[in-house]
C-alpha cells in the first residue's frame, strides 16, 4: 500500500516524521519522486498539479491537506473518486483564536490606535461593549460555528450565513441569497469562512460592501477569490469601510507589487489563519485508508456536486 504526498516543502520533513512515528511500515511517496505510479492507492496533497491525479491507475481515494478543496476542483481532469478534507479540532481551536484575535482588534479599535501612536497622538476612542457590536459570520460550518460560538460567549451579537439554516444557540441564522442583504446590513464586522464554490466566487463586491454598516471591518479566511479586490479598496478608501485583515488571497503568495501591501488600512497574513496539524491529520488519513480497503465509508468525505 502505498501513499503519496505533495505538500508545501517546508512542511515535508514534519509529515514523513509523523507517519514514521504511527505508522512504520506504510510507504510514503513524496511528489514528484512517486516511482511507479500503478503502486499508488491514496494521494495525501495541496494543489496538485492539473491533470496529475488522473494519472495514478490504482488511486482509490484523495485526501486534501487543507479543509478547504478548491485547491482540487481546480483541475478539470480530477478522477471521479472520493475526496476528503480535514476537519479537525486543532484545524478549529486555531481558527477560532485567529478570528476571535482579529474581531477583538477591530472591536478594541487597534489599527486606530495604531495609526495615532504613529503621530505620538495621546487620544481616547468611544468605545462600544461587546453587546453594542454585531459579528456577521458568513459560513457556518466545521469553523464557522465554532468562532460564532465563542465570540457570542465574549458577549458579541452574532448572526451567521449559510446555504441552509442553521440552529446555533444566541446566534441567529440567515441563509441563501434572498437572506444576504439583511445579513450583510447587520454585519459590524464580517468574518469570511466560506468555501470557495462557483457561488461564492466574487460573492463579496461592491453591492456587498455598500450594503455593510458604515464603518464596517472585514476579516477574511476563507479564499481570496471570493473577494472583488478593486471593490474592497474602493470601499476602504472612500472611508466606508474602516479596516480589512486578510489572509486569502487570489495569488498566494501576494505579489510584492499588490496595493494591499502598502494600503494602512489593510492587515496581510500570510495563509496562516489555521494549520494542518499532523498529530491528528495523519490519524485521520489512517483511518480512512483503512475504511477505503474495507469498503467502509470514509470519514469527512466532499460532496462533490456542492464543491465543498
Ligand atoms: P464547511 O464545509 O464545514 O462549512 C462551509 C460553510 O459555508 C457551511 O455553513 C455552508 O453552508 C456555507 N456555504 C457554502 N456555500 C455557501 C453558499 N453558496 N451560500 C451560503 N453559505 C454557503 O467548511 P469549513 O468550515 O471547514 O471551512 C470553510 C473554509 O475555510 C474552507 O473551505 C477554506 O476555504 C477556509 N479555510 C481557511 C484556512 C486558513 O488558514 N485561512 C484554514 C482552513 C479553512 P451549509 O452549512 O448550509 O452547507
Ligand atoms: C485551507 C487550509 O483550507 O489551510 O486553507 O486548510
Amino acid at each position: 500500500m502505498v501513499l503519496m504526498m505533495k505538500s508545501g516543502a517546508a512542511r515535508i520533513p514534519w509529515w514523513l516524521e509523523e507517519f514514521k512515528r504511527q505508522a512504520p511500515d506504510l510507504k510514503v511517496r513524496v511528489w514528484p519522486d512517486v516511482g511507479d505510479k500503478k503502486d499508488v492507492e491514496f494521494a495525501f496533497v495541496w494543489a496538485p498539479d492539473p491533470g496529475d491525479m488522473a494519472t495514478y491507475p490504482n488511486l482509490k481515494a484523495i485526501f486534501s491537506m487543507g479543509a478547504g478543496v478548491d485547491h482540487l476542483f481546480k483541475d478539470p481532469d480530477l478522477p471521479n473518486l472520493p475526496i476528503t478534507r480535514v476537519v479537525d479540532i486543532n484545524m478549529t481551536r486555531r481558527m477560532t483564536e485567529f478570528i476571535v484575535l482579529q474581531v477583538l482588534r477591530h472591536h478594541r479599535q487597534q489599527p486606530a490606535y495604531d495609526a495615532l501612536q504613529r503621530e505620538s497622538k495621546w487620544q481616547e476612542l468611544k468605545q462600544p461593549a461587546a453587546d453594542q457590536r454585531t459579528v456577521g459570520m458568513l459560513g457556518m460550518g466545521a469553523l464557522g460555528s465554532d468562532a460564532a460560538k465563542k465570540l457570542s460567549g465574549l458577549g458579541f451579537n452574532v448572526v451567521g450565513w449559510s446555504r441552509t439554516k442553521k440552529k446555533v444557540p444566541k446566534v441567529k441564522s440567515y441563509a441563501g441569497a434572498k437572506q444576504f442583504n439583511k445579513f450583510l446590513s447587520l454585519s459590524e464586522i464580517l468574518v469570511c469562512l466560506l468555501p470557495l464554490t462557483k457561488e461564492t466566487e466574487n460573492l463579496l463586491d461592491k453591492d456587498a460592501f455598500a450594503m455593510l454598516p458604515k464603518g464596517a471591518s472585514f476579516v477574511n479566511a476563507g479564499r481570496g477569490e471570493q473577494v472583488v479586490d478593486a471593490d474592497l479598496i474602493a470601499a476602504l478608501d472612500s472611508g466606508h469601510m474602516s479596516h480589512a485583515t486578510l489572509d486569502v488571497f487570489r495569488k498566494e503568495p501576494l505579489p510584492a507589487d499588490h496595493p494591499y501591501w502598502s494600503n494602512p488600512k489593510v492587515t496581510v497574513m500570510p495563509h496562516v489563519a489555521s494549520y494542518t496539524d499532523p498529530r491528528t491529520v495523519v490519524s485521520q488519513v489512517l483511518e480512512n485508508m483503512r475504511r477505503a480497503r474495507a469498503g467502509e465509508p470514509l470519514l469527512n468525505t466532499v460532496d462533490i456536486k456542492l464543491g465543498y
